[in-house]
C-alpha cells in the first residue's frame, strides 16, 4: 500500500538529495487565496454580521452571537467525561513543566562604559488561537496553543473554533471544556478564513488581536498568509507528516503503527519510512496490511499511505538515511535505530524528534510535555514549533551616556555619510554643539 523509492547503490544522488525527489502532499495555499480574499474583505467591512453569515454558509449553522457564553463553558466542563478530564489535566501539567522552562530572562549587555543594550522579552498583548473542528476534534490543540501563550505571559487569550450544528451552534463541547480547564473564557464560535479575519480586523464582539496561532485547513492557512503583517502568525500548517528513520533493529509493528497513527489525521497526511533494511521494509508492509484493515479510519489511512506523499525509502547506510530525513525536514521524525540518541543528535531538520522505541509521535501529540504544533511541508528546515518564544518579542533597549555617545560619534557620522544620509550624522553631532 505504500510505494517504494530505492536509493541504494548508484541510485543515491551524488551531491545531495533534491527535495523534489521525496514525496510531499499537494497543498496549494496560493490557489486558496482567491477564495479567502473576498471573505476577509467582507469581514473587514461588515464585521460580525459577515462572520456569522459565513458560519451559516460553510458550517451549516447560524448563531445569534459569536461569543460563547460563560455558562456554556461551565456546562461543558461539568459534562466532561472524568477520564478525559484527568488525561487533559495531565497533558496540561506536563506541557506547563516544559513550557515554563522556555521563559526568557532579559539580558543587559554592557557594550562600553556608559553604554548598554538590554534585550527585553515582552509578551504579545492579545492573541487569537484557532482550533479546527473538521475531521477530528482536537482539545489537545487547545492545550498546545494556550499553555505556551499563558506561560509567556500573554495578557488576553481568545479562542475560535467552528460552530457545530449538532451542538446548537457552539464549538464542540470537548473544546469548550478544554478552554474552561485552562481558564480561557473568551471563546468564539467561528472557523475558517472568517475566524482569522475576525481576529485580524475585530468585530463588535471581538477586539482585534496581535497574533494568530494554531493549525487549520487550507483556507485558514490562506487567510493567515493574506492577513500576515496586519497580524503575526505562527505558521501555515499543512497536512501532518511522520518520517521514521529505522535500521534492522526496529520493531516493524511499532513502525507500522506509528505510520498509521499520523495517517489517521487526513487523507493528505504523509508517512515516510527511511530504512537501511529491506527486510524491515517488507515486514512493515505486512504489518501495515493487517493493522490498517483493523483500524477505525481505514479509508482515510489507506488513502494517506497509498498517496504520492507517502513512501518507503531504501538506503544503504544510516548516513544516507540522515541525508534523506534532513532533506525531507519532517514535522515529526522518529529514530528507531541502534543507539538512537546518538543518531538523533545528528539530525538537522525536523519539527520534533522522537528517540527510540518508546517515544511514539502520539506520546508527543498528547502527553510528552512537548508541543504538537510543528512546522510542516519542509518548513522544519527554517522554523520551529510553537513555544513560549512564539508569543514573545525581544525589544532592544538602548541606553548610552553622553560620554559613551561622544566616543563613537565619529564612526556614526562616517557611516551616515557613506550611506549619503548626512542628517543621521547631524543628529549625533547636534548633541555636541555641531550639526546645523
Ligand atoms: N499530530 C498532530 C497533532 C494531534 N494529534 C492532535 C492528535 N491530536 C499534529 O502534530
Ligand atoms: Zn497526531
Amino acid at each position: 500500500m505504500i510505494s517504494r523509492i530505492d536509493l541504494r547503490g548508484a541510485a543515491f544522488p551524488e551531491g545531495g538529495i533534491d527535495r523534489d525527489l521525496l514525496p510531499r502532499a499537494e497543498f496549494d495555499v496560493e490557489a486558496a487565496l482567491e477564495t479567502v480574499r473576498p471573505i476577509c474583505d467582507d469581514v473587514r467591512h461588515r464585521g460580525g454580521a459577515a462572520v456569522i453569515g459565513y458560519g451559516e454558509k460553510f458550517d451549516g449553522v447560524r448563531v445569534e452571537r459569536l461569543r460563547v457564553p460563560d455558562k456554556a463553558l461551565t456546562e461543558a466542563l461539568d459534562g466532561l467525561d472524568p477520564q478525559v478530564r484527568a488525561a487533559l489535566e495531565e497533558s496540561i501539567r506536563r506541557a506547563r513543566i516544559v513550557h515554563r522552562e522556555q521563559r526568557r530572562t532579559d539580558v543587559t549587555t554592557q557594550v562600553v562604559a556608559g553604554g548598554t543594550v538590554t534585550e527585553r522579552w515582552v509578551p504579545v498583548r492579545r492573541v487569537g488561537l484557532y482550533v479546527p473542528g473538521g475531521l477530528a476534534v482536537y482539545p489537545s490543540s487547545v492545550v498546545m496553543n494556550v499553555v505556551p501563550a499563558q506561560e509567556a505571559g500573554v495578557g488576553a487569550v481568545a479562542v475560535a473554533s467552528p460552530p457545530q450544528r449538532d451542538f446548537g451552534g457552539l464549538p464542540h463541547p470537548t473544546i469548550l471544556a478544554a478552554c474552561a480547564l485552562l481558564g480561557v473564557d473568551e471563546v468564539y464560535a467561528t472557523g475558517g478564513a472568517q475566524a482569522v479575519a475576525m481576529f485580524a480586523y475585530g468585530t463588535d464582539e471581538c477586539r482585534p488581536v496581535d497574533l494568530v496561532t494554531g493549525p487549520g485547513n487550507i483556507y485558514v492557512a490562506a487567510a493567515k498568509r493574506l492577513l500576515k503583517g496586519r497580524i503575526g502568525i505562527d505558521a501555515e500548517a499543512g497536512p501532518t507528516e511522520i518520517a521514521v528513520l529505522a535500521d534492522d533493529s526496529a520493531d516493524p509493528g511499532f513502525v507500522a503503527s506509528d505510520l498509521i497513527s499520523q495517517a489517521e489525521h487526513d487523507p493528505l497526511a504523509a508517512a515516510v519510512l527511511v530504512t537501511t533494511s529491506p527486510e524491515l521494509a517488507d515486514a512493515v508492509d505486512r504489518e501495515l496490511a493487517t493493522r490498517v484493515a483493523a483500524t477505525k479510519h481505514r479509508e482515510r489511512i489507506t488513502t494517506a499511505l497509498s498517496g504520492r506523499q507517502s513512501a518507503t525509502v531504501l538506503v544503504d547506510t544510516l548516513d544516507q538515511g540522515l541525508e534523506v530525513v534532513d532533506a525531507y525536514a519532517a514535522e515529526h521524525l522518529e529514530i528507531q535505530t541502534r543507539d538512537a540518541a546518538a543518531v538523533a543528535a545528528r539530525v538537522h531538520n525536523a519539527g520534533a524528534i522522537f528517540v527510540g522505541p518508546h517515544a511514539p509521535v502520539s506520546l508527543g501529540d498528547y502527553c510528552a510535555g512537548s508541543n504538537h504544533v510543528l512546522p510542516t511541508g519542509g518548513c522544519a528546515c527554517h522554523s520551529s514549533g510553537l513555544s513560549v518564544q512564539s508569543f514573545l518579542r525581544g525589544i532592544h533597549v538602548v541606553d548610552y551616556s553622553r560620554d559613551a555617545l561622544a566616543d563613537v560619534a565619529d564612526h556614526v557620522v562616517t557611516l551616515a555619510n557613506a550611506e549619503d544620509l548626512p542628517a543621521h550624522g547631524e543628529a549625533v553631532a547636534a548633541r555636541f554643539g555641531g550639526g546645523q
